[in-house]
């Protein structure tokens, strides 16, 4: 059992116990559900600049140079990566900083965001 987990006293149901001739008991937890987080996703393209995206990661994500560039070859060469996971408010912002960026320096480079299983 996860520790956010609750038993509650059990519950004597309602309507159908009117005569007093039944009782039906209910068991019901508080739910505390995490909320979900999402995965921020680089494409490849044809076009966009390799240093482009390098400096994109650096800037928006946090990474080191090594790291930007280990990622960058790696949506390179496989189509896309996983940048980061963040929160759905997080994430969204991520998404829009690296679209409007590169929109701004006029290179095709996509950038997404998909709910984590
Ligand atoms: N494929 C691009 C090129 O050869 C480089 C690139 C890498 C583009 C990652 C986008 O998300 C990307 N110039």
């Amino acid at each position: 059992m996860q520790s956010d987990m609750h038993m509650m006293a059990p519950k004597s149901a309602g309507p159908a116990d009117e005569d007093g001739d039944t009782a039906i008991v209910t068991e019901t937890k508080p739910k505390t559900k995490r909320p979900p987080l999402y995965k921020v996703l680089l494409l490849n393209d044809d076009y966009t600049p390799m240093e482009f995206v390098v400096h994109v990661l650096e800037r928006f994500f946090g990474l080191n140079h090594a790291q930007a560039f280990e990622i960058m070859l790696t949506v390179h060469k496989k189509g896309l990566a996983v940048v980061g996971v963040f929160s759905h408010e997080i994430a969204e912002t991520k998404v829009g900083q690296v679209m409007d960026f590169a929109r701004r320096h006029q290179h095709p480079l996509q950038c997404t965001m998909e709910k984590e299983e």
